[in-house]
């Protein structure tokens, strides 16, 4: 049975997430962008309230919610401003390879953490030389008594300058290309710095750093998953964000087609507001199309994993599709608003650039398209069920 009814539960929980969106995130959300501030504050009121974690699993101190669960929150909070929501949701990212790979020693150490105060995590995937292309990175850990030494740099990491803990992924061998790479726990301490803060288009109010290991000791309990397996687990942990991400994509188009819906109706041209004009209303139809689907995707995508399947090929969908609809919703708001829209002073310029990370961060438009390609032209090559 197809039954898209939310339980009561859900939407209370998007009530809450709406609300604080509307009373806490969209008030600061203009100003943050506009200095490229932290927005601290928001993590805390969000920490306190609950909206931050919300994976972490009921034993080990967390609310345990689904995977739908956290799409109905995530679109809700990047509704009221996608960076916010990148810095309040990171947690979760540098988290699912933690409850995917850890023993559950560590995962209560980590998890228990995170709900208990307000602390952050980065992914550290990335590399200057290895974005889509993962297995080209050069960060090694090498063994050594007790653990392994770390040394190398990941960039684009978010909440990078402010994390606690990293998950970093690492060549424990470097010669054989995918299947030489591992994952590990690296909390900070003197060896591990902050590079480079950087100075982004959009999504001003997140933090995205460069952060570099120095001969850094991970105690050899903090391996995730086994040694050479690496690879897997940060595929399997993108299946598992990625319906966030298009939930927050869904989010942002959200926001966008309201202001240009709202604007639509009330700016008059050619004494009539512009909205009674057919070439604004089927802009108007077009946005809320890829806003419907882009959210029918993103549950869909969600729902399986829900329900212990892969969703590989759905996640990319989502992902794929309600990152471009975001990019073409919020550039056709700017277009609704006319000349105004290029103006600072109105809501649509920042939501424009905004949407345009969406279509590149945990995995580009092109790389998802790549995985939908091969999803569909080859059977699945992967046989882990999606709890593995
Ligand atoms: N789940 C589990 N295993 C997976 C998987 C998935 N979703 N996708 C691939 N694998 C496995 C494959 O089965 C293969 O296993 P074997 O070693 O047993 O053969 C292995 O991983 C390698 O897969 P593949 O050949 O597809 O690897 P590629 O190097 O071609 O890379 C892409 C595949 C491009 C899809 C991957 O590198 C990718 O997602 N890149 C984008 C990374 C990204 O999103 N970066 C953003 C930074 S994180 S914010």
């Amino acid at each position: 049975m197809v039954d898209f009814t939310l339980t009561d539960e859900q939407k209370s929980l998007r009530e809450l997430a709406h609300d604080f969106a509307e009373g806490e995130i969209r008030p600061v959300a203009w100003e943050h962008d506009k200095d490229g501030s932290f927005p601290m504050e928001v993590l805390k009121k969000a920490h306190e309230v609950g909206l931050m974690n919300t994976h972490a699993p009921e034993k080990f101190g967390g609310a345990g919610l689904g995977y739908l669960d956290g799409c109905i929150i995530e679109e809700e909070l990047a509704w009221g401003c996608s960076g916010i929501q990148t810095s309040l949701g990171c947690n979760g990212l540098a988290s699912a390879p933690v409850a995917l790979g850890g023993s559950d020693e560590v995962q209560a150490e980590f998890f228990g953490e995170l709900t208990e105060t307000l602390k952050l995590a980065s992914f550290c995937l990335t590399e200057p030389d290895a974005g889509s292309d993962v297995s080209g990175m050069r960060t090694r850990a090498v063994k050594v008594d007790g653990g392994y030494r770390l040394n190398g740099s990941k960039c684009f990491i978010t909440n990078g300058g402010y994390a606690d803990w990293f998950t970093v992924y690492a060549k424990t061998d470097p010669d054989a290309g995918h299947r030489g790479i591992s994952a590990f726990l690296v909390r900070k301490d003197d060896t591990v710095i902050v590079d480079k803060k950087e100075d982004k288009m959009g999504q001003r109010a997140s933090n995205t750093a460069t952060i570099t290991f120095n001969d850094t000791f991970v105690p050899a309990k903090y391996l995730l998953g086994e040694e050479n397996k690496g690879f897997k687990l940060a595929m399997m942990t993108l299946d598992r964000t990625r319906p966030g991400v298009a939930a927050m994509a869904t989010g942002i188009a959200r926001s966008a087609f309201e202001f240009a819906r709202d604007y639509s109706k009330e700016r008059v041209q050619f004494g009539v507001p512009i909205a009674m004009h057919q070439a604004i209303q089927f802009m108007i139809a077009d946005m809320a199309t890829k806003v419907h689907l882009s959210r029918l995707a993103t549950w869909n995508s969600a729902v399986l994993l829900d329900q212990g399947k892969r969703n590989t090929l759905e996640s990319s969908h989502a992902k794929r599709f309600a990152s471009d609809s975001a990019m073409e919703v919020a550039t056709d708001a700017v277009q609704v608003y006319g000349g105004y829209g290029f103006i600072k002073e109105y809501p649509v310029e920042k939501l424009m650039r905004d949407a345009k990370i969406m279509q590149l961060y945990e995995g580009t438009s092109q790389i998802q398209r790549l995985v939908i390609a091969r999803e569909t032209l080859l059977p699945r090559r992967v046989e882990e069920p999606a709890n593995a």
